[in-house]
């Protein structure tokens, strides 16, 4: 992409109503627009990154075996009647009505229409397990939305919702999801722990939050250091084998939110220079919660002896669109963002420094094509202005790969390489610079 074409409003000053890091630099960096308080609108920059960490989930959630669909955002109020949760959820269910007087709702989650489908589909209990999900804006009526996209109303969530025939079954299908969010977080360059936690209007009695450590994050956790020095992505995983060892080698450790933190047990668990306490950013949800739905839904199968048997269900929910947040706090200096490769808009910006001068315009357009037809998501800075201000543009949006182009060198058909994370910067020919993006 030639920034002299691309939509990439960026902004000199902070914006005064950004209170913390990544709210501020989303804004900087025109990833995001608002449109109303806690509604925004995705730029293309940032639209490149909630596509980014889109495939990322959706690749691990395919890998443990969940099922892609798609429900609506908007669904009937009849459903949530039958849960019971039209009256229980309260203000922060967003109620419609349509112009049959029918009443609607925005869906802030999706587990009494994934109930009404499965009871209409699935019969018998040949048909269980069922693992489904799907990526969707969900809305909800935050009283206090802030920090940008992190606590928005709406938001973009993936939400998988399992279907199993008995306890021990729905065990299995819980830890599957939650050996796939250990991968999915890693996979972005986050260490996210999964700690206890309540499981509030989703209901049930087994809950894991998955959160990042950040100053900044909205929730109190209490936990284990060992939790930190833990490589998922080692482990070879077989979701058809007992994950419960693996569950349990996280869950063994002491890792609570502040709602069910236990101060004694917490002291009983560890060594005192091994208790951790901190803030974080909730990025991940799962639940179990037996038959609360299924229940009062009448979901139900045929079981081996032909009696009824009520579905045992879980859900399990990551926040796609809080995690742009949670990934800038992560990383992120004075300068701007730092981009994990794997969720970065681009990999590599071309900075001409100045495309004015014959040399370097033909060198810049012939880096530019190479990269892109290597299939390199590139970023080409093709405008004329100062160096100063293109280099501050690039530091702030954070590509991993900063590859300049200046007079001096280009006649030599020599560039320069800056990785941003570390700032070092190698002087190297355009073919091994190409190279070493490509990598
Ligand atoms: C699990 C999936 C649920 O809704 N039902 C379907 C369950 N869980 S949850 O914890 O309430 O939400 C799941 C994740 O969504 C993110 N999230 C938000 N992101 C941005 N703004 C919000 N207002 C917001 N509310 C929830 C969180 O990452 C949460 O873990």
């Amino acid at each position: 992409m030639r920034l002299s074409e691309y939509f990439l409003p960026t902004l000199k000053e902070n914006p005064s109503e950004a209170q913390i890091a990544s709210h501020r630099l989303m804004l900087r960096a025109g990833m995001i627009r608002q449109s109303s308080a806690g509604i925004y609108s995705w730029l293309p920059l940032g639209e490149r990154v909630l596509k980014k960490i889109s495939e990322i989930v959706r690749s691990e959630q395919n890998i443990a075996g969940a099922q892609e669909m798609l429900m609506p955002t908007i669904q009937p109020a009849d459903i949530w009647k039958e849960s019971g949760r039209y009256d229980a959820y309260g203000p922060e269910l967003l109620r419609i009505r349509d112009r049959h007087n029918r009443d609607m709702l925005y869906g802030p989650t999706n587990e009494e229409q994934i109930t009404e489908i499965i009871r209409s589909c699935v019969k018998s209990y040949r048909d269980l397990p069922k693992l489904l999900y799907h990526i969707q804006w969900k809305f909800r009526d935050e009283v206090r939305p802030r920090f940008g996209i992190m606590r928005g109303r709406e938001f973009l969530m993936k939400d998988c919702y399992s279907f199993d025939f008995n306890y021990g079954a729905a065990r299995r299908s819980y830890n599957k999801m939650f050996v796939a969010y250990l991968r999915t977080f890693a996979r972005m360059g986050l260490t996210a722990i999964p700690m206890r936690a309540e499981s509030g209007p989703i209901g049930g009695d087994m809950s894991h939050e998955f959160i990042i450590m950040a100053d900044t994050g909205e929730s109190q956790v209490f936990c284990h250091a060992d939790c930190f020095d833990y490589n998922v992505l080692e482990e070879l995983v077989d979701y058809q084998s007992d994950l419960e060892p693996l569950v349990s080698r996280w869950t063994d450790l002491y890792a609570a939110t502040d709602e069910q933190h236990d101060s004694s047990e917490f002291e009983r668990s560890v060594p005192p220079d091994k208790r951790c306490e901190a803030r974080g950013i909730e990025v991940g949800h799962i639940f179990y919660f037996g038959t609360k739905y299924s229940e009062a839904m009448g979901a139900f199968v045929s079981g081996p002896d032909g009696g009824r048997v009520t579905m045992e269900m879980g859900s399990y929910g990551i926040g796609v669109s809080r995690l742009v947040g949670a990934i800038i706090e992560a990383n992120h200096d004075d300068d701007g963002i730092i981009w994990p490769d794997s969720v970065a808009p681009f990999r590599v910006g071309v900075v001409n420094l100045k495309p004015e001068d014959h040399k370097c315009n033909v060198l810049g357009g012939e880096v530019y094509e190479k990269l892109r037809t290597n299939g390199i998501d590139t970023l080409y800075e093709d405008r004329e202005g100062r160096a100063g201000v293109k280099f501050a543009n690039m530091d702030l949006i954070g590509l991993p790969w900063q590859l300049i182009i200046g007079p001096r060198g280009a006649a030599g058909g020599r560039v320069e390489l800056k990785s941003r994370k570390t700032g070092q910067r190698d002087e190297l020919s355009m073919e091994d610079a190409i190279k070493r993006v490509i990598a």
